[in-house]
């Protein structure tokens, strides 16, 4: 007998991702994950859903929750997603997340879950005060994803190690029950600057929602004297830049500085050094910021209005959330047959 690999998945490209609504959205999660969401949505049938269901794995004031799901809805319409073109929606509209999660919850085993190093960094000392779903976190996840059949997951760096997680499942559902190339392998798009930006304050801690100092951040609603004053204070060296990025290596602030100048500007850190070499951050840190704000007030300022009509988002969301369940129905219906769930 020889050892044939199981037969691939064979449907079509499908694009899938979401952002928390757990707090002020900034730089990281505009770079690392929507801009992608705006530029792929022209290329491949994408689903774009308000991770409501992940974001109460840690405490969220229930009078704000609805308000927060508009707010990131609003920032990725002002990113440019077009909700004729992609499907929008809040991930608790459509309960199939919840049915299929638990499906997973069957199918992931406990040691993959223990190697997860964001539960390891969320729960910190105090790891038996954690959600049970802080815990199983990656298995929503692996649900959200695998709902739709998406082939493609636009994110940030620090997702990686989650979609590797997604990937076991569905490796491990389409074996144990005898269904080859049933679900996709799906791939994390990871590529491209603006995939890991830094803390502001220090170059070696992602830039965060939760992390405690704002100034960590650039958030998307902050305006321009924020962002310059932000900019102004950001922790670096006192070195000229240099001329190559291996010059860079042993200082990640100055690093990320340059990374994020060369996504918002949309060109390689390479390119940004070779103009600036030679520079210090007196000089640079004022370009910087000037950048910044040409790139980031329209986006804010379109937020601003967008969030000015909550009727009309919640007409995007519900419209989305229709979709969603209707792409998401056939597919769950065939994993219960699947299983073997009475009446499937
Ligand atoms: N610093 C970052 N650089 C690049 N991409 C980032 N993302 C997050 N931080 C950075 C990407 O943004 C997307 C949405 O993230 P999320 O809301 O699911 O939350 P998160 O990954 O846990 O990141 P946050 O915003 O920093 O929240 P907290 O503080 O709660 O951890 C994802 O694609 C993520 O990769």
């Amino acid at each position: 007998m020889t050892d044939q690999a199981p037969p691939a998945y064979s449907g079509p490209r499908r694009v899938l991702s979401g952002v928390q609504p757990s707090g002020a959205l900034h730089l990281g999660n505009y770079l690392g994950a929507l801009v992608k969401f705006a530029r792929l949505q022209h290329e491949v049938e994408t689903f774009i859903f308000v991770a409501d269901m992940h974001a109460i794995t840690v405490w969220q004031d229930p009078k704000l929750l609805a308000g927060q799901v508009r707010e990131i809805t609003a920032a990725y319409l002002a990113s440019g997603l077009d909700p004729k073109v992609a499907t929008i929606f809040p991930q608790s509209a459509v309960p199939q997340h919840a049915e299929l999660a638990w499906i997973f919850n069957c199918v992931a085993r406990l040691g993959w879950l223990d190697r997860m190093t964001q539960f390891k960094e969320k729960s910190g000392k105090h790891k038996e005060r954690s959600s049970v779903g802080l815990y199983t976190y990656p298995v929503l996840q692996a649900a959200d994803i695998l709902l739709y059949k998406a082939t493609e997951v636009p994110v940030g760096d620090d997702q990686r190690q989650h979609l590797e997680l997604t990937r076991d499942v569905a490796a491990k559902f389409n074996h144990d029950f005898e269904v080859p190339g049933f679900f996709p392998l799906p791939e994390a798009l990871t590529q491209g600057p603006g995939a890991r930006i830094m803390s502001l304050r220090d170059g070696s801690a992602k830039m965060s929602k939760s992390d405690p100092s704002d100034n960590s951040r650039l958030n998307l609603l902050d305006d321009a004297d924020a962002i310059a004053q932000k900019i102004r204070k950001a922790k670096t060296d006192p070195e000229p830049l240099p001329a190559t990025l291996e010059e860079l290596k042993d200082r990640p602030e100055a690093e990320n500085l340059v990374g994020v100048y060369a996504a918002l500007d949309g060109r390689t850190s390479e390119a940004v050094l070779a103009e600036f070499a030679g520079q210090g951050f007196g000089a640079f840190k004022p370009r910087l910021a000037d950048l910044a704000v040409a790139k980031l007030g329209p986006v804010s300022e379109e937020m601003r209005r967008l969030m000015a009509d909550p009727g009309e988002i919640d007409r995007v969301l519900a419209d989305g959330a229709e979709r969603a369940r209707a792409a998401a129905a056939p597919i769950l219906a065939e994993v219960r047959k699947i299983v073997g769930f009475w009446g499937a």
